[in-house]
């Protein structure tokens, strides 16, 4: 086989909600899950500040890969595995999921032929497979085919798209086993009051206050501060053995929220780290779980979010470019908090259908139903 051959990956790249990263079906992919990873490391150029070799983004939020298989289980459409291609390490960490590339897997689903369209609205049922729990995506099929032009923004996304909406009904405890993994809904981590929570993504929320900051900082502004960074890396992997995560290093959870008052008129301010970068908005179970914190009796966030105990409840959470609003249905027994369903809107779009191209000495396309060698261009 010639050196220079690469083997070619039959891919969608998608945008999905404020993330942006290549779509595949499993079955494009190495069944090893090293080679695999090799596999999407190179993909998207990682590890380089700049992926320049890749078709990453050089940036967390745009590095990000959706590996979509036909689901067996019962009442399940399609499984999605998320996978994180850290942009300058070489790693590919698959233990949490993301709830914005989600946005694009019914879409995709539909598209590739693994669900058939219904007329007006395509309800997908998606197994996550990083957190094991169930999400509902209405995609908009109008004559039976997927639609990506609508009327909705989303705060993070230039311009109108066709509103997803998703349902979640199973996401406490997503990776911790429980909600308030520690048992508490105020907990002291090196010194700082912390509400440590898991509604989807395991979450380390703080007052921005206690680190003398307003919490309205701009991201730029918080990524130069080193010095809040090395603190938030040290609540972070001791808060990471207390959830039951272990040694989380070089792990992309839990991640950190700051929260302030709101600004806008929404129910609370926040500056979330993914874990060590200050993300532009809020990621989407991320704000399902900040959320539940500013629900939850006790936590952190009494005192900055007003009380609010209607039994469907919906949040309007501040970030550093809009808000993001999320519908709770909850059940709340003294201080012991229920959450039946969270729901939120979305929007996604195909940007590109092709063949992602990876140099064959790191995959040579078998076990694949679809990749190939593709001789060197002359
Ligand atoms: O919380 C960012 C994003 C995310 C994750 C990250 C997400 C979620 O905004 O569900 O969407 O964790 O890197 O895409």
């Amino acid at each position: 086989m010639p050196r220079t051959s690469q083997t070619a990956i039959p891919c969608t790249l998608m945008r999905g909600g404020t993330s942006k990263g290549p779509f595949f079906l499993a079955s494009d992919l190495p069944d090893d899950v090293r080679t695999r990873d090799r596999v999407l490391l190179a993909a998207m150029g990682s590890p380089d500040p700049r992926q320049i070799d890749g078709v990453g983004g050089a940036d967390p939020l745009t590095s990000k890969v959706a590996i979509v298989s036909p689901s067996g289980r019962p009442g399940i459409d399609v499984d999605y595995l998320f996978a994180q291609v850290s942009v300058d390490r070489p790693l590919v960490d698959v233990t949490p999921t993301c709830g914005n590339m989600l946005a694009g897997v019914g879409p995709f689903a539909i598209e590739r032929g693994l669900v058939r369209a219904k007329d007006a609205i395509t309800p997908v049922a998606i197994y996550l497979v990083n957190t094991a729990t169930v999400a509902v995506a209405h995609v908009p099929t109008p004559g039976g085919e997927v639609t990506y032009s609508g009327e909705t923004s989303i705060a993070g996304v230039p311009g109108r798209a066709a509103a997803i909406r998703i349902d979640f009904r199973d996401t406490t405890g997503s990776l911790c086993g429980a909600l308030l993994p520690t048992g508490n809904p105020l907990d002291q981590v090196d010194g700082f009051k912390a509400t440590l929570i898991d509604n989807g993504m395991p979450m380390v929320v703080l007052r921005a206050a206690d680190f003398g900051k307003s919490g309205y900082e701009s991201p730029a502004e918080l990524n130069t501060d080193q010095e809040l960074k090395a603190r938030l890396e040290a609540i972070r992997i001791l808060a990471g053995e207390r959830m039951g995560l272990g040694d989380v290093r070089s792990k992309v959870v839990p991640k950190m929220t700051l929260i302030a008052p709101p600004q806008s008129g929404g129910h609370v301010m926040t500056r979330t780290f993914i874990p060590h970068k200050c993300h532009s908005a809020i990621g989407v179970l991320m704000a399902v779980t900040v959320g539940t914190a500013c629900i939850l009796p006790g936590s952190v966030a009494r005192g900055i979010v007003n009380s609010l105990d209607a039994p469907v409840q919906q949040l309007s959470i501040e970030h550093p470019s809009g808000e993001f609003s999320v519908e709770f249905q909850v059940e709340q027994n003294g201080v012991e908090l229920k959450v039946i369903r969270s729901s939120l809107i979305r929007t996604a779009r195909a940007l590109f259908r092709g063949e992602l191209l990876v140099p064959a000495s790191i995959w040579d396309g078998k076990n694949s139903l679809t990749a190939e060698v593709v001789p060197p261009t002359r």
